[in-house]
């Protein structure tokens, strides 16, 4: 018995170090991979689009059906029913300058069905203010101190200075990630906020059985085929029908919608843009890998290490592309263009390497091109910008001083910016 534990012990240990060893990523510019960039604005069949009603004809479905079945999978049916119901609303938030709404929304599907509560902060005084809508990581309670915030019961990860050890969420984080979301900040720069909390549609772990995905099984299924969607199409999907909501709500501005996100909740953002032109502008914060990051250039994740960290986040498909870049007919460039002419900011930290800032910055240069194509102004140099100074087109970037986060000065700049763009 003990020389069998000390074999698994032992087996586990080199198994981890096979892995990281086998995945290490590369900080060294020097080491980036030679990669073509592939034309957003040639077929796969090597076509040149001329025209805005080439991309929308030609162009744009082969990319998005690529995206779909081989990266983020496909949603495999329609939805049976979706309901709002209206669960707690005051005229008196934030100071008393914004009201505060929570919104239960439904999906149903082959009689099961799923709920997330949608929080929603409008300023007062304004009729039909332009909104921020994101996901959040810890529950909708953790964005701000307010007590009124109900306290979501869907499963929560642990996470010790938070109190949580048994994945429920607990008063003690109440407002423990207040500095990612400055809430007055953005309602006294005239707009909404409304989050959801992304483990209330399907919880970040790799299992298929406890979120969205299950309501969509055939008897004796486990888990999505291998093209249909992973987590990150959950999440984007919840996004989407959480728009459906506010179609319906007259206090809210549906046409002026901004969809945010951070890191994983980034390439959630950026997807769920792509997915849903009803989104009028997407932010993607440090998405890196997977988001807004070229992934051929290997520099920091790349797709064998997100695929082995996070095997639920993408369709199976895209496991072909581990360790093998190069085949990729696409880049992450022609994600963001899938957002055109949409505006569209992509931002970095500069300490993060690890979603490298350089791939997230070429990109949006790259995806530039489709904007040119709509006469919209993208990014169009291809050296990166000072950091702490941001360049503000359609096509916005910036890279800023600090750690992987979202800080009061993402969110100046994103004001700063949505103020111009978002019309
Ligand atoms: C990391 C992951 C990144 C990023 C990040 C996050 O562990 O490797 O791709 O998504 O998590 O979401 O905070």
């Amino acid at each position: 018995m003990k020389y069998l534990f000390s074999t698994i012990i032992y087996l586990s240990v080199v198994q981890i170090v096979f892995s990281q060893k086998k995945y290490n990523p590369n900080y060294d510019e020097s080491k980036v991979p030679q990669f073509n960039i592939t034309n957003p604005l040639v077929t796969f069949d090597g076509e040149k689009i001329n025209s805005t009603a080439e991309w929308y004809q030609i162009r744009r479905p082969e990319l998005y059906t690529f995206f779909e079945e081989s990266v983020y999978g496909k949603i495999p049916e329609k939805i049976d029913e979706l309901n709002f119901e209206t669960i707690e609303q005051s005229e008196y938030a934030i100071n008393n300058k914004a009201s505060r709404k929570q919104v239960k929304i439904t999906i149903s599907k082959n009689n099961k069905s799923i709920s997330y509560t949608v929080l929603i902060y409008l300023p007062k005084g304004k009729t039909k203010a332009p909104i921020f809508l994101s996901t959040n990581f810890r529950g909708n309670h953790t964005i701000n101190a307010d007590p009124n915030i109900i306290l979501t019961d869907a499963w929560v990860p642990n996470t010790k200075e938070l109190g949580i050890t048994d994945h429920k969420a607990q008063e003690s984080s109440r407002g423990t990630r207040t500095h990612r979301w400055p809430v007055e900040k953005i309602i006294d720069g005239g707009f909404g906020l409304a989050t959801i909390y992304y483990g209330e549609i399907d919880p970040d772990k790799n299992d298929f059985t406890d979120g969205i995905h299950n309501l969509f099984y055939r008897e004796g299924q486990k888990k999505p085929k291998p093209n249909e969607w992973g987590s990150i199409t959950a999440w984007a999907f919840a996004l989407s029908k959480t728009l459906d909501y506010f179609e319906t709500d007259p206090a809210i501005d549906e046409k002026r919608t901004i969809v945010f996100g951070h890191s994983r909740l980034g390439k959630t953002s950026l997807w769920a843009g792509a997915s849903d032109d009803r989104f009028a502008g997407v932010i993607s914060n440090d998405s890196g890998c997977g988001g807004a990051t070229l992934s051929k250039r290997k520099f920091g994740e790349t797709i064998a290490i997100i695929n082995n960290a996070f095997p639920h986040w993408f369709s199976d498909t895209f496991n072909k592309y581990i360790e093998n870049e190069s085949a990729l007919p696409v880049d992450q460039h022609e994600l963001l263009a899938l957002i055109a002419p949409r505006p569209l900011y992509v931002a970095s930290a500069q300490d993060d390497k690890w979603a490298d800032p350089k791939g997230e910055f070429l990109s949006a240069h790259y995806a530039s091109a489709v904007y040119n194509l709509f006469e919209k102004e993208g990014v169009s140099s291809t050296k990166m910008p000072i950091v702490n100074e941001p360049i503000q087109n359609t096509v916005a970037y910036h890279i800023r001083t600090g750690k992987h986060d979202v800080t009061d000065f993402d969110w100046e700049q994103y004001i700063k910016w949505a103020k111009k763009y978002i019309e």
